[in-house]
């Protein structure tokens, strides 16, 4: 097989870029390790910025997004000290995020990229790249027992953190920034009436949060350790950790119900660089993971797909390169800048074992400053939205 793009990965990096690529008449093909139902049946992230939604809606995948999703103008932070309100009409106006799950965004948009007759193997497992240095890369891989090849002229590395492109990259020429959590995410999805807003919350017992998927689906999660083993906690340890910890005293505002999906998920930063080797490009958690606390994850993989696909787009109309130079530079400013915001609310609302009383101490300051400070309510509000896209 051949053609321009070969996207390794269908998660919403590798989608959204397969869906503006087609649209701009560039040649692509998606390869993708697991089958269709695997990789829309992930229950992932929750919260859209303005900008996804806006992506969603140019590439004419939005209907059901507006439909179903759910514009979020309100996010708390709970602590011993009472309800932090950030109140984004007011902070950030004209600007809110939407929840809506990542599975939904990956279904609508593998719908609308088949129903324009684009290619995305399923069960097509990327084994190795080769010809990276030169102009005519070569993936690899392995669909229906066979060995195939797809060349390519470029090759976007959309395969997440634990996929091959970004060992393909030699690892002394990769610089890696890693910060790894001292705890992890419980996290279920309950077929129960959720809380009214976007609570997070800082307990001594350790962080909670609770989100929502629909009208009678909660989003829930506890911080737990790093290595837990789910099986330790059964629903009434759940529930009850979630009432304790996000001050549902009187148990009146958090509803119970079957819980449908439950997994651990570790609590990381990570960011290589540069996010790009000869003809492979990356993008997505392929080459950056920010710890969940800033719901940034989905969002920056559109980001960098935002960016990796006008340099595509201008290299194919002009033969210039002049963006695909740039691209690491340019998306690694808003990648750093989701990893300040993410680590800033996980170092905020976690209960750290390591802390010393000092560090306690100002952790329960910080939140009481936030509590209390306009400035301060304004700078989470305009972060949680989605910072300006840097036009160059
Ligand atoms: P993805 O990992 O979504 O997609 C990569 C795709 O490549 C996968 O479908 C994979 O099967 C495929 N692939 C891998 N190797 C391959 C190979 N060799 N050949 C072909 N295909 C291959 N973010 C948030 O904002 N909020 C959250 O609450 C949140 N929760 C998360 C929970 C979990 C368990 C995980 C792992 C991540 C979570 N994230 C969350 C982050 C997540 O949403 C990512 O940021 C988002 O999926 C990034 O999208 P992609 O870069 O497309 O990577
Ligand atoms: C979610 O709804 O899954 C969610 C919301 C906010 C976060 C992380 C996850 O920070």
């Amino acid at each position: 097989m051949r053609t321009q793009v070969g996207i390794v990965g269908a998660g919403p990096a590798g989608l959204f870029l397969s869906l503006i690529l087609q649209r701009a008449g560039v040649e692509c093909v998606v390869l993708e390790a697991r089958s269709r139902d695997y990789v829309e049946s992930r229950v992932r992230a929750g919260v859209l910025e303005e900008g996804t939604v806006a992506l969603m809606d140019e590439l004419g995948a939005g209907e059901r997004l507006h439909r179903e999703g759910m514009p979020d103008p309100r996010l708390d932070i709970r602590f011993h000290g009472g309800v932090i309100h950030i109140d984004l009409p007011v902070l950030t106006p004209g600007k809110i995020v939407t929840v809506y799950g990542q599975q939904e965004v990956v279904k609508d948009l593998i719908a609308a990229r088949l129903a324009r007759g684009g290619t995305i193997l399923f069960e097509a497992e990327a084994a190795h790249i080769d010809g990276l240095d030169g102009t005519r890369p070569t993936i690899h891989f392995k669909h229906e027992g066979r060995d195939e090849t797809l060349e390519c002229d470029i090759v976007a590395g959309c395969d997440g953190f634990h996929g091959i492109c970004r060992s393909a990259i030699p690892e002394h020429l990769l610089t890696v920034y890693d910060r790894i959590f001292p705890f992890g995410w419980l996290g279920i999805l309950a077929e129960a009436r959720p809380f009214p807003e976007m609570s997070y919350s800082n307990h001594e017992r350790g962080f909670a949060l609770a989100s929502r998927r629909s009208p009678k689906l909660s989003r829930l999660y506890v911080q737990c350790a790093a290595d837990e083993d789910i099986a330790g906690w059964s629903d009434r340890r759940i529930w009850d950790e979630l009432h304790m910890r996000l001050y549902d005293k009187d148990g009146g505002e958090l509803f119970e119900g079957p819980i449908l999906q439950r997994g651990v998920t570790p609590v990381r930063a990570y960011i290589a660089a540069p996010m790009r080797h000869g003809r492979m490009f990356l993008a997505g958690d392929a080459v950056h993971i920010v710890p969940p606390t800033g719901a940034k994850g989905l969002n920056l993989a559109a980001a960098d797909v935002r960016v990796l696909s006008r340099a595509l787009i201008e290299f194919f109309r002009v033969g210039s390169t002049e963006r695909l130079d740039r691209y690491s530079d340019t998306c690694l400013k808003r990648v750093w800048k989701g990893v300040r915001y993410s680590n800033y609310m996980t170092s905020l609302l976690h209960r750290f074992d390591t802390h010393t009383p000092f560090e306690r101490r100002v952790q329960q300051a910080e939140l009481e400053y936030v509590a209390g400070s306009l400035a301060a309510r304004t700078t989470i509000g305009e972060n949680y939205v989605g910072l300006p896209f840097e036009e160059d």
